[in-house]
């Protein structure tokens, strides 16, 4: 990254935030997640305090796309929206939606995912976290950028915590190690705190994704992460606690292990969309060194996948069927193979 391009980004960054009015009708789309969360949250902060008044629309998609759906189009044209901001989805998968959001409104959109395709323009600021930063993007969670952006043209220096939050649950929080013990040693907050807060995210995102809308409200009027902690959802977290444990119980007995690979293959059943939480628990605790693999039976033909480590990438080129990992249940032996093949090349 040669910092005259970085100067450039920041540029426009600045000229579409600091350009936002109280007429323009705002909407911020996220990702559900624990990072696209507390994006969000930072975001429409930011925007509050920028001109005096909250955005418009905040949500989510229904189902879990990277894109922007078709339904999403009409929404923000029925709420006559002219300045659209998108968070840590990797919308450039799909330029032509883009294209189409651009007819009525100007965009903002950031991101850490791989970049497929740049999608700046006159309408859109594309920013991603390799344009600012040297780290492998993963590890520049979108609640940190957008807390490093928006902190440059609001003063939002009480919500780091929240950009912790989205370090933590991305598991990035080594690198950030320092950003993050200054924030405790300002507040008196604990990473314990902020790993309770992901924890109830990914928990309600997992149980019942819809009640996501509501603990962004809930978030919005936190001003410290125990501020959460007395959530209604935190039933959720038992729950899912209580799922992991059998599902760790079946992994034990039932995951293949393919050693000159260094592939770990693991097809489960649950009535929970668990699949990221249970690979992560395994990638980190149990087998950090190896490719970890996850097929989610889901309904009698649909099985969902996700993977850790090297394969994260063929996944995202195509080496895997694309719609975020999702295949026909019976192409799952087909699927396996190839992943044993790109492992072995
Ligand atoms: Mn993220």
């Amino acid at each position: 990254m040669n910092n005259l391009k970085q100067h450039a980004k920041l540029l426009e960054f600045k000229k579409f935030a600091l350009g936002l009015e109280k007429k323009d009708k705002i909407a911020v789309v996220y990702d559900s997640d624990p990072d696209g969360l507390s994006a969000a949250v930072i975001v429409s902060k930011a925007i509050q305090r920028l001109r005096g008044k909250k955005p418009e629309l905040v949500f989510f998609q229904q189902q879990s796309i990277v894109s922007l759906q078709e339904s999403t189009i009409q929404k923000l044209k029925k709420h006559k929206i002219n300045k659209l901001i998108i968070l840590d989805l990797a919308v450039d998968q799909d330029a032509k939606q883009i294209k189409k959001a651009e007819k009525f409104a100007h965009l903002l959109v950031l991101d850490h995912h791989k970049t497929y395709k740049n999608i700046s323009s006159k309408k859109t600021v594309f920013l991603k976290s390799n344009d600012f930063s040297f780290l492998d993007p993963s590890k520049y969670a979108t609640a940190k950028l957008s807390f490093d952006l928006f902190a440059e043209v609001a003063d939002i220096g009480d919500l780091k915590w929240l950009a912790c939050v989205g370090l933590t649950g991305d598991y990035c929080i080594s690198i950030w190690k320092n950003f993050c013990k200054t924030m405790f040693k300002e507040t008196g907050f604990t990473q314990k705190g902020i790993q309770s807060v992901v924890k109830l995210i990914s928990s309600v995102e997992t149980v019942n994704r819809k009640q996501i809308a509501a603990l962004y409200k809930e978030l919005l009027r936190a001003k410290r992460p125990q501020d959460s902690e007395h959530s209604k959802y935190g039933h959720y977290k038992k729950l899912v606690e209580k799922e992991l444990k059998i599902l760790l119980a079946e992994f034990a007995k039932k995951k293949e292990i393919f050693a000159k690979q260094e592939l770990v293959f693991f097809a489960f059943k649950s009535k929970y969309d668990i699949k990221s939480i249970l690979v992560n628990r395994i990638s980190t605790e149990i087998y950090p060194n190896k490719t970890v693999v996850l097929a989610e039976e889901k309904g009698k033909n649909i099985v969902t996948l996700s993977a850790r480590k090297e394969l994260k990438d063929a996944m995202a080129g195509g080496h895997i069927p694309a719609a975020g990992g999702k295949i026909e249940k019976k192409d799952l032996e087909k699927f396996k193979q190839n992943v044993i093949r790109i492992l072995s090349e």
